[in-house]
């Protein structure tokens, strides 16, 4: 008998679906073995189909590739199941949690349903459609279409439109009465605390119940909350009479919940809220749903900035992208709670959704790690003036609440972000002027329904920084939050502009309430400088903008908060810039790597004693010394929490610093090879350290030393940036040739015209290569090359792009430069390399095009003179990117 019982075991854990039956509902899992076609299998012939698991995205690959733009048109899946006999007594959905952004969704070849937008969740009702034949095999086909679409948010954003179903899907079989599955795409239950104190919390159930069933029925729903204990807190039990065929609405207001322990970030504190279903006669149970909640009270107040349960609060965190390098937007549910743990381990408070509503993992790890939120809908930039677009970020508007009401760290619904940066009818101010009115009506639409959804909330608009056009329109009057996304001294040239601008705007709305709801600076983890400068992509300016930024804000009460763009580096595929496709203003990398930008929030944030040597990322560096010294003067940064850190260099005790604005920083002294750093300090009795091991590879300025045996350098010209490739090349920065050493003789770096968007270089993408950095600055106009290195054999490697009419389609969240015209520069010219020549007629245009990679490497033989380059203007001025010499043995 008991191994009877034993095999019978086996056999329900080997045949059973992946499916789970609870309170009357059964959800299956139906996330495996998908086929997929990148086509529109309605129309095409010979499909190809793969087979795929969700989530899914079949834009992974080509969001990065040189070539301009990405797919965005009709895909298909499809998948087989089976369904038991007992789903004919059941109502049966499928559950998408999200899909981009045109879905379609056939079940054996009938349309069960469609769904209109990207990031929400929605419910189809299949069981019209199902077969209970003897094989019992049913097929969902879906279509999935990320095409634009001029009547679906977002139009333009910075950001990659991803498709596919890139979110799990379910199959939800539920009784004939249940909650809702119709509801916006909601569960049915939504939690209000309308008012909580201290003392007292009092809780409303509102929910909707669908009667499936050919006749009435009377029932009785039971709602418990329970605290972390276990321990009941609140019960209440209410009788409904259910009409057949309805969807009726229920309020059920239970007792207050005396001395609630309130949720908070310090606390996240969180009660659990059963709401059962049973049938009044025979007391059986018919559908149960479980919810978290938490008891909290806040305000925002114009002059003193946010409250939480009476208290004063910083608001200070992140916005967040969902997508992950390697896999789109198509992720495992953890990555979204490891994102917020990131977060948390910063010290942050705050987590913009933005630009669209994002996975429920993410705002559950909110809700039990203390993370406060704003969720926002995708509409940016622009809006289309039709009733269908209208109406689609109404029904958008909608989703976000019902499905997201329920989570006690949402504390704002946002519905539009810098929507004039795109302004229509430029030329034509009275057809603007009705657009303005149209934006300005859709706006008072979704704040007002929003207001309505959940009176419990704020609302926000996240405007750009050109003041008078939001003032002009009145849109800054509309939300109950003003959030501007501020990005002086880095698009706008000026970083002190911020606390002008900031000191503004609350001058002339002193009664209303603000955040800083975007503001950063790239950093490409591979550049570095000595010598920052606003967008070199450094390491170390972004290090300094953020720091300023803070600083600002934090002397500013009415800022209530400041929300860092971005938690981490995201795909935006029209992006150029030294990392193509890329926008690097995360403090964490694409693959969640922390960047200094994080350890310096790290530092002013967290209350966990902390030690981390930043300068360790640059943990492989080239520069510059003079031979006779053997060592060459480096930075290190230390970023902690504590007060004062000890800093050793090889065992040796260098000094102990204070730590200020986030960092102790030295300039320490080198040697050739690898340079191993400790740093520690102690809070208490406790001591925290770090320690790194740095390889520092010093190319001597005399490069005839005889105790330098110069074995090769790469060279960018035109910049001062650092650059780290990926094949481990370490590239420094150029320098005016000196004797006995190397540099350039004349011309100057290359400045894009028209524009004061970068200090020197370009930022089209150089395509072709990965290494963009090495060909996108140079010198022009240069006269020679100089590199006095001793006799011997040589491989030297000069590296162009023609820059010159190369200009990036202006990037649209450049608020106050404007790239004009950049007019093709006719060049050619010659190159000799100790008199020999290397090339001639050389005309980097016309022979490889604009902003492409030229390699021209040569072997060479120097004697005692050294190495020269000279260049000889044909036509136009000669140009040089970067360099590479190597000795051959
Ligand atoms: C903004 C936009 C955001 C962009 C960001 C940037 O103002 O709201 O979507 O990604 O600037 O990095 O330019």
């Amino acid at each position: 008998m008991k191994q009877f019982i034993f095999i019978y075991f086996l056999l329900i854990c080997f045949s059973a679906p992946a499916q789970n039956e609870k309170n009357g509902r059964v959800i299956t899992d139906m996330n495996m073995n998908w086929s997929f076609t990148k086509a529109d299998a309605a129309n095409a012939t010979n499909i190809k189909w793969e087979t795929i698991n969700l989530p899914h995205t079949w834009n992974i690959a080509d969001v990065m590739d040189d070539e301009p733009g990405y797919y965005r048109g009709a895909c298909w899946y499809k998948k087989n199941f089976t369904v038991t006999d007992d789903f004919k007594n059941k109502e049966v959905y499928l559950f998408f949690e999200a899909a981009n952004q045109q879905t379609d969704i056939f079940i054996n070849g009938q349309k069960a349903g469609s769904h209109t937008g990207g990031y929400t969740g929605f419910y189809v009702y299949i069981s019209p459609f199902l077969k209970y034949s003897a094989d019992n095999s049913n097929e969902i086909t879906v279509k999935v279409n990320n095409a634009f679409d001029q009547n679906i948010p977002p139009l333009t954003a910075d950001f990659t439109f991803y498709g596919g179903i890139y979110r799990n899907v379910s199959m939800i079989a539920v009784n004939k009465i249940h909650f809702a599955c119709d509801d916006h795409g909601a569960n049915g239950i939504y939690i209000s605390t309308p008012s909580v104190t201290k003392e007292n919390a009092s809780v409303t159930i509102n929910g909707i119940i669908s009667n499936d069933n050919t006749s009435a029925q009377k029932i009785n729903i039971t709602t418990t909350i329970l605290n972390e204990e276990g321990t009941v807190v609140a019960k209440l039990n209410s009788q409904e009479d259910i009409k057949s065929g309805m969807d009726q609405k229920f309020t059920q207001e239970l007792k207050p919940v005396m001395q609630p322990h309130l949720w908070s970030p310090d606390d996240p504190y969180l009660y659990t809220v059963n709401t059962q279903i049973t049938a009044s006669e025979s007391g059986k149970e018919l559908d149960a749903l479980t919810n978290k909640t938490g008891f909290r009270f806040f305000h925002f107040d114009a002059a003193k900035g946010f409250f939480l349960n009476g208290n004063a609060y910083k608001l200070v965190g992140v916005s967040r992208h969902q997508d992950h390098e390697g896999m789109g937007n198509a992720l495992p549910k953890q990555l979204a709670a490891d994102d917020i743990s990131l977060l948390k381990n910063m010290g942050g408070n705050f987590l913009r959704v933005a630009h669209y509503p994002q996975d429920q993992a993410l705002l559950n790890a909110c809700d039990e790690m203390g993370i406060l939120a704003s969720v926002e809908i995708p509409v940016v930039n622009e809006i289309t003036e039709s009733d269908t677009f209208y109406n689609n970020c109404r029904n958008m508007q909608l989703e976000m609440i019902h499905q997201n009401y329920n989570h006690p760290s949402v504390i704002i619904w946002g519905y539009m972000n810098e929507i004039l940066l795109k302004p229509h009818f430029k030329a034509d101010k009275k057809r603007q002027s009705i657009y303005y009115a149209n934006i300005a009506k859709l706006a008072r639409s979704l704040d007002s329904l929003s207001r309505k959804e959940d009176p419990y909330r704020y609302t926000m608009m996240a405007n750009h920084g050109d003041f008078d056009p939001y003032y002009n329109t009145g849109l800054i009057n509309i939300p109950m939050l003003v959030g501007w996304n501020l990005y002086m001294g880095w698009y706008g040239t000026t970083i002190t502009d911020l606390p002008v601008f900031l000191d503004h705007y609350h001058e002339l709305f002193p009664e209303r309430p603000m955040m800083l709801t975007e503001y950063g600076a790239d950093a490409d983890t591979r550049i570095r400088s000595l010598q920052p400068v606003r967008f070199d992509k450094s390491m170390e300016y972004a290090t300094f903008f953020h720091q300023y930024y803070f600083s600002e804000m934090m002397k500013r009460p009415f800022v209530a908060g400041a929300i860092v763009w971005n938690l981490a580096d995201f795909n935006s595929e029209t992006r150029q810039e030294t990392m193509p496709h890329m926008n690097n203003k995360g403090l964490l990398a694409w693959n969640r790597e922390p960047k200094e930008q994080y350890y310096f929030y790290q530092s002013m944030l967290s209350k966990n004693p902390f030690v981390k040597i930043t300068s360790a990322s640059w943990n492989k560096r080239v520069n510059v010394a003079d031979s006779g010294t053997g060592y060459c003067m480096q930075p290190v940064k230390v970023a902690s929490n504590l007060g004062y850190i000890q800093l050793k260099l090889n065992d040796k005790i260098v000094g102990s610093k204070k730590v200020e604005n986030g960092f102790a920083q030295w300039t320490v002294p080198f040697t050739n090879g690898l340079n191993k750093i400790s740093a520690e300090g102690s809070a208490g009795i406790k001591e925290f350290n770090d320690t790194a091991t740095i390889a520092l590879q010093i190319q001597p300025y005399n490069l005839k030393d005889k105790k330098n045996i110069f074995t090769g350098i790469n060279i960018l010209l035109g910049t001062n940036r650092f650059f780290n490739s990926k094949q481990g090349d370490l590239w420094m920065p150029d320098k005016v040739y000196r004797e006995g050493s190397w540099g350039h003789v004349g011309g100057k770096a290359f400045r894009l015209p028209n524009s004061n968007r970068t200090p020197y270089g370009t930022d089209k993408n150089i395509s072709g290569t990965d290494d963009d950095p090495v060909y996108q600055t140079q010198q022009v106009g240069i006269e020679k090359y100089r590199l006095d290195v001793p006799p011997g054999n040589y491989e030297l490697v000069l590296h162009f792009a023609e820059l010159s009419g190369a200009v990036a389609d202006d990037l649209a969240y450049n608020l106050s430069t404007t790239t004009k015209a950049d007019p093709k520069t006719k060049r050619i010219f010659n190159v000799y390399v100790n008199d020999s020549v290397m090339l001639e007629n050389f005309n980097i245009a016309e022979q490889y095009g604009i902003a492409k990679p030229v390699d021209k490497k040569i072997m060479l033989q120097v004697k005692d003179n050294g190495l020269e380059i000279r260049f000889k203007a044909i036509t136009g001025e000669p140009v040089l990117n970067a360099l590479q010499l190597k000795k051959i043995e």
